[in-house]
């Protein structure tokens, strides 16, 4: 198995840990001198840079979150003058104003580094025809995984995202051997591919995908309709874009690039660091960054960190599949409920495909969750028995994962909506 960059992909625990800690020390004195907002609440803690000794003082340096980027919008959280930045790229926030991030030349460089490890170790190079499907603008998919996969030698195809005839045409006449996009898009061209009879015809067999929340199940799917080997890539716009971790072929969790991010994983509820292989939220801290160093990022996102090493002789520490921002998380009469669990439960059935649209509403007071699945062509046809049989034994097993009453419409194969870029399955009517 190829890895970028041995010497630090692969450098020893103890040397990784010296350097995250000098790394740190710098940081923390960087920031302070160059952030009101971190240099107000470390005083107000009464905590200097000089404290910073060793990753044991991390957890004296303030949190960061998302709101810190609202209050700070759109470029409050520089720490370098505009004339040194020269990319900006944002992230759509659910609610009003983008979080508006920068790089300088240097974290340009840091970028493009993450991503050609990210790139080799999902078994790409130069020889393969990578058409990147996400898309090119302040979204950080496109620009990011463009850069890495040039850098490697590979021959990029920027076709970013949809139209699907046209990614479908690029694929056949160009040669394309890796696909970049969503797990939700790649399922769909997958679809499509098999529909259309192209399999002959498209020579994928890499795909590097990531950007949102997906199942072991759907791995599964989007490898035997497109052929390939697919690996699953997270990142966040707030800390550099995609590229933060990145699955080698083992496919068994994401590894960190450590010597630029660090993370914790905390009780989202009590902010207390948890020990290793615990599931909790993910923190990061930028090690390496200039424009826009974080200190102690609360990403949202429940993870664990894997304490074994990997196979694949990478030092850096794994991340499990992330089951979605805490904020996914629906509360529905009471209990939580995550989508990721209705895709679990769809995957234990051949005859539901993993195209699901979930609708919560409030009728008189009562929370209402409606659950549209599509079922396979071969049941639908004609088959109501069947039917029936696969809508009482799905309910029921909905009912038991979930722990709440599932209202399940039975929808037929190809009718609900696909997507391009990052789905959308949940939308939530109620007031709340
Ligand atoms: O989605 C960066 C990215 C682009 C990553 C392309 C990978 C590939 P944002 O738009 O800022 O950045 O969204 C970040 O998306 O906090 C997670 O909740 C979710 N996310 C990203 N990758 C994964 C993944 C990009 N592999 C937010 N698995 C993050 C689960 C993911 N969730």
């Amino acid at each position: 198995m190829q890895v970028w960059n041995p010497e630090y992909e692969q450098m020893p625990r103890t040397a990784l840990v010296a350097l995250q800690a000098e790394r740190l020390q710098r940081l923390a004195a960087y920031a302070y001198e160059r952030l009101g907002y971190y240099r107000e609440r470390m005083d107000a803690v009464g905590v200097r840079p000089d404290h910073i000794r060793g990753l044991d003082d991390l957890r004296h340096l303030p949190f960061t979150r998302k709101k810190d980027f609202r209050d700070n919008y759109p470029t409050g959280t520089f720490a370098c003058p505009m004339s040194e930045v020269v990319r900006i790229h944002a992230s759509s926030g659910t609610t009003g104003k983008p979080t508006v991030v920068g790089y300088t030349r240097n974290d340009l460089d840091i970028w493009r580094e993450v991503i050609s490890r990210l790139v080799v170790a999902a078994g790409v190079g130069s020889g393969d025809v990578v058409q990147i499907a996400f898309g090119y603008g302040l979204f950080t998919g496109g620009f990011g995984l463009h850069q890495g996969c040039e850098r490697v030698g590979a021959t990029v195809v920027p076709a970013s995202s949809g139209n699907t005839d046209r990614q479908l045409l690029l694929m056949q006449d160009l040669g394309t051997t890796a696909l970049v996009c969503t797990p939700s898009y790649a399922l769909y061209l997958g679809e499509v591919i098999n529909d259309r009879s192209l399999r002959d015809r498209v020579h994928l067999r890499y795909g590097m995908f990531g950007g949102e929340p997906w199942s072991e199940e759907m791995r599964a799917e989007i490898e035997r309709l497109l052929g390939i080997r697919a690996t699953d890539n997270y990142g966040l716009s707030e800390i550099i874009g995609p590229g933060v971790s990145y699955e080698c072929l083992v496919q068994r969790g994401m590894h960190l690039a450590e010597d630029h991010f660090l993370p914790e994983i905390i009780d989202p509820a009590t902010e207390v660091p948890l020990p290793l292989g615990e599931v909790g939220e993910l923190v990061l801290t930028t090690l390496t960054k200039e424009a826009l160093p974080v200190i102690r990022y609360r990403t949202g996102d429940l993870t664990s960190l894997v304490p074994e090493p990997c196979p694949c002789g990478r030092t850096h520490l794994r991340m499990t599949r992330t089951r979605g921002r805490a904020d996914d998380m629906l509360i529905v009469r009471g209990v939580n409920v995550f989508p990721s669990q209705v895709e679990s439960v769809l995957a234990e059935f051949e005859q539901a495909k993993p195209h699901y649209q979930i609708v919560v509403d409030r009728v008189n007071n009562i929370d209402t969750f409606e659950l549209l699945v599509e079922a396979s062509e071969e049941i639908f046809a004609d088959r109501m028995r069947v039917m029936r049989g696969l809508h009482e034994r799905l309910s029921a097993r909905l009912q038991s994962v979930l722990g709440i009453k599932v209202d399940l419409k039975l929808v037929e194969p190809r009718t609900l909506q696909r997507y391009e870029g990052k789905a959308r399955r949940v939308t939530d009517n109620r007031r709340l």
